[in-house]
């Protein structure tokens, strides 16, 4: 099969492809130092998952305190079979933010597509599970792709003409764009389906605070770790000098902008340098590292409708935590 002039690895299951499109180091340098010269300070989420960051959010969706996992693998559990006759058979199946490859598993059974493109920054742990992927599934073909969500499929991949296209977004991080971006990437979803496609995600709805603050303030402290490990991955790549101990995670609902805000809080007054370069911070001053917006069932199907999509259905749990749903051209 020829599937992409970067197709550089073709490690052992033979129905497996590795095709990497990311993005190399002097993005990371440049958005950080553009990041911490704005006012407030930012830093992009996607820099969240090195490997590191990749294995602390695995920890994260096991625990009690994050909800989000364990209520979408339900509904998608008791809806499989609903949800892959939405999909149908045959189709071609790209998951964006794959990860460990593991709620889709639920659905191949019933959807027996023609292929699975599995999408993720985190190279090892995509790798990884994508081989796993292909081992327990010898007649599907499998392709990984090393690559953000910016990576140019239609143009890097040559898909099968025919096969129906249904992209698949479970976990919510519609929820980690700007409501902006998501409806952008949604319009860029939608262009890649075609006419025939669809869009099976998942999406973390409005609840009540309690429980959206615990969720990002777990009492194991992997939330903490997760934040605070961006600071160690610029101290390891880049060779900044950031203090650990004088950073400080902080995670909270904005219920006016109906999204948990996560920064990264300077406990005292300090610089800090990062490839000849010079950071001060004040007292008290934040890294804004994270947004993770919660819609309502008609907030999200309002956002999906701008971006040109229908809504053809929503799976949820009985206290409407979580909302799966359908949308197509
Ligand atoms: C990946 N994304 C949906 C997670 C979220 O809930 O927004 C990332 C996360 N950040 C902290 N905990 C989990």
């Amino acid at each position: 099969m020829n599937l992409s002039a970067r197709a550089v690895r073709r490690p052992a299951p033979r129905n497996l492809f590795v095709v990497d499109l990311a993005p190399r180091t002097e993005s990371f340098e440049r958005e950080v130092a553009a990041g911490l010269s704005r006012s407030p300070k930012t830093l992009p989420p996607k820099f969240f998952y090195d490997q590191r960051g990749a294995q602390l959010f695995t920890a994260i969706c096991g625990t009690r305190a994050y909800y989000p996992t364990r209520t979408e693998n339900r509904i998608l559990v008791q809806s499989s079979s609903e949800i892959a006759a939405a999909i149908g058979r045959g189709a071609v199946i790209i998951e964006y933010g794959a990860g460990e490859i593991d709620k889709v598993r639920r659905l191949l059974p019933s959807a027996r597509p023609a292929m699975y493109v599995g999408l993720d920054i985190s190279g090892d742990q995509l790798v990884r599970a994508s081989t796993a992927l292909a081992l327990d599934h010898p007649w599907l073909s499998v392709v990984a792709v090393i690559g953000d969500y910016h990576s140019e499929l239609e143009a890097e991949l040559t898909l099968p003409a025919h096969a129906r296209r249904i992209v698949f977004f479970p976990g919510s991080t519609i929820g980690n764009f700007e409501p902006d971006g998501a409806r952008e990437f949604l319009r860029r979803v939608r262009a890649l389906v075609g006419e025939s496609g669809g869009i099976v995600i998942g999406v973390d709805l409005q609840k009540p605070v309690d429980v959206l603050d615990l969720a990002y303030n777990d009492p194991q402290g992997y939330t903490a770790a997760f934040n605070l490990n961006l600071l160690a991955r610029m101290n390891r790549e880049l060779g900044a000098d950031f203090d650990l101990s004088a950073f400080a995670h902080r995670a909270f609902y904005n219920a006016e902008r109906a999204r948990i805000e996560m920064h990264l809080l300077s406990v005292r007054e300090q610089r800090v340098h990062i490839g000849g370069r010079v950071f001060a911070f004040a007292a008290g001053e934040t890294i804004h590292t994270e947004n993770s917006y919660k819609y309502t069932p008609e907030s999200f199907s309002a956002l999906a409708r701008e971006a040109g999509f229908g809504l053809q259905r929503m799976w949820t749990d009985p206290a409407h935590w979580f909302g799966v749903f359908f949308l197509h051209n």
